[in-house]
């Protein structure tokens, strides 16, 4: 069974939320970790080469990086709708907006939230280019693949529920985000961090 070493109000809110659509048997493991307004330190327990969060541990290996987590999630727990398997006609766009998310949008928002983008106009044309593709696509389907949810949904919605401004104005990504965000999954995550014994950061 996995273990999940995880921080609430975090990145690896979206695993746990991912491990619950799959309707997997999961340890977590809460682990403290430093958080952006200076408070929380590193964790000796948690076993990510920078001490952060998501990772996970199964059958004595680790995995890191969010993307590279779904990715290995949906296979260990295949025929849920999060995953697209190998030979299935959207596993390209599926395998295109987990690498997108990682390597392309957070980079972008990054440095847009950051500021950044208003003294470098690369970064700047980086974030237009990416708002237009990310918007263009919800705005002619409801979802990054298609009809149907993956994994690289719940990336980009977990991260636009935190921050909705990493994204412009859009009715289209305000409506993927009020779906994504009335999942089950993600209220029984939600349910799971807070319970009493459940913050340990
Ligand atoms: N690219 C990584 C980023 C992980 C990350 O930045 N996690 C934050 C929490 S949202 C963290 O653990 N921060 C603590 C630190 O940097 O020490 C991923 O997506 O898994």
């Amino acid at each position: 069974m996995p273990t999940l070493f995880h921080a609430p109000m975090s990145r690896s809110g979206r695993i746990l939320w991912l491990l619950e659509e799959l309707g997997a048997e999961y340890d977590i493991r809460y682990v403290s970790i430093r958080r952006w307004d200076g408070s929380g330190s590193p964790d000796d327990n948690n076993p990510h080469p920078h001490k952060q969060v998501p990772a996970l541990l199964h059958n004595g290996v680790l995995i890191t990086e969010s993307t590279a987590i779904s990715q290995y999630l949906t296979e260990l727990f295949p025929g849920s709708e999060m995953g697209r398997p190998a030979g299935h006609p959207e596993r390209g766009a599926y395998l295109s907006w987990l690498a997108y998310y990682a390597g392309v949008i957070e980079p972008c928002g990054t440095a847009f939230i950051s500021g950044m983008t208003q003294s470098n106009p690369n970064l700047a044309r980086g974030y237009e280019e990416m708002c237009a593709h990310v918007i263009a696509t919800l705005d002619s389907q409801p979802y990054l693949l298609g009809a149907q949810v993956s994994a690289a949904d719940l990336m980009l919605g977990g991260a636009l529920s935190w921050m909705r401004k990493l994204l412009p104005d859009s009715g289209s990504v305000d409506r993927y985000v009020q779906t994504l965000t009335s999942r089950p999954a993600l209220a029984r995550a939600r349910e799971i961090d807070a319970k009493p014994d459940g913050f340990h950061d």
